[in-house]
């Protein structure tokens, strides 16, 4: 297998080098792609050193699967020139998500629709893909009729500038880079740009994504995104009702036992899911299960997941793996 990554420097670019290691990814090639300014740049891979190339320089390489991780621009002007040549694109950016000829893949809940003429795949968005891991076992049982989420999302969300200035100010030194407000000690109900409907696009992407994965368009979604002084991971606030009445020890065992997902939800000794312990782990945390007392075949629950991670280069590679072992390359 000859594979690419592009956008090697940025976060999640850094977390795929590292899962690729962890997870004993079958390769016979590794080539390591960013911007021409990083061209030259030097990554470990199995205790060798790898060397930066230019986007241009791994097209010519021919490579069977392209992880791309470099922003939407990158992503529309090099996905079709890469699918053109035969390579598959694992897209991590927003660019091909809504698109209705391209398939949004969370591989637990809907890798099996692939086929071998897919050849751009989309990664969902990082609060999506915790959400949808959650809800989805649980539709199948109960079909979900509508759904209220207030997310708390980890500024590694918007990348390595915002880390750097939560950690400036962190130090006292305050001078805004990325946020329009500081970020340190303070709560943003903002992430993302706001849309003409006054939701924020990474709202819009909750409810839309959401819907496109679990393939059921008359789900009710609403949402508010929030950007919180924390690194670990996204945290989810989520309400949902049912069509049937649903039971709060059988949504614990689905949960158990579904792949993926860690239950952490014990009132009694205070366990529940928090970003510090989702940090740099592949899974699902949910805890915090409990009925809506105020209104009929409602739940509250609580999700956590490493956005870098599952939300974003675990899943992807996760979707590489199901292509090899389905034999799709
Ligand atoms: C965020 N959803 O956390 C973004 C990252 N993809 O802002």
């Amino acid at each position: 297998m000859k594979l690419g990554i592009i956008g090697v420097t940025g976060m999640v670019g850094r977390v795929m080098i590292h899962l690729l290691e962890k997870r004993n990814f079958p390769l016979k090639k590794l080539y390591l792609s960013a911007s021409n300014k990083s061209v030259g740049k030097e990554f470990f891979f199995k205790k060798k050193i790898y060397k930066v190339i230019s986007i241009y320089d791994l097209f010519l390489k021919k490579p069977d699967i392209v992880l791309f991780s470099a922003g939407s621009d990158i992503s529309k002007k090099w996905a079709p020139k890469f699918s053109g040549i035969g390579s598959i694109v694992i897209d991590n950016s927003s660019a091909w998500r809504m698109d209705s000829e391209k398939k949004l893949i969370v591989p637990e809940i809907n890798a099996s629709c692939l086929c071998k003429k897919d050849k751009i795949i989309a990664n969902p968005n990082c609060s999506t893909i915790q959400l949808v891991m959650v809800l989805f076992p649980l539709h199948m049982k109960y079909e979900i009729s509508r759904i209220i989420i207030s997310t708390y999302q980890s500024v590694t969300g918007t990348g390595k500038q915002a880390l750097d200035q939560l950690c400036k100010e962190q130090k006292g030194h305050f001078s805004l880079k990325v946020y329009p407000y500081p970020i340190y000690q303070n709560v943003l109900p903002h992430c993302d740009q706001f849309t003409e409907n006054r939701y924020t696009i990474e709202e819009m992407k909750l409810i839309n994504e959401t819907k496109k994965i679990m393939n059921d368009y008359n789900i009710g979604i609403t949402a508010t995104s929030v950007r919180v002084p924390v690194i670990g991971g996204h945290s989810e606030s989520v309400n949902i009702t049912f069509r049937k009445k649903p039971n709060i020890d059988c949504i614990y065992k689905i949960l158990l036992k579904t792949k993926g997902i860690i239950v952490q939800d014990n009132p009694k000794k205070n366990i529940y899911p928090m970003p510090l312990y989702a940090h740099k782990k592949d899974e699902v945390f949910v805890g915090r299960i409990r009925k809506d007392f105020s209104f009929q075949n409602s739940i509250n629950l609580w999700i956590v997941a490493d956005n870098l991670h599952k939300g974003a280069a675990t899943n992807a590679i996760q979707i590489a793996e199901f292509l090899i072992k389905n034999k799709h390359i």
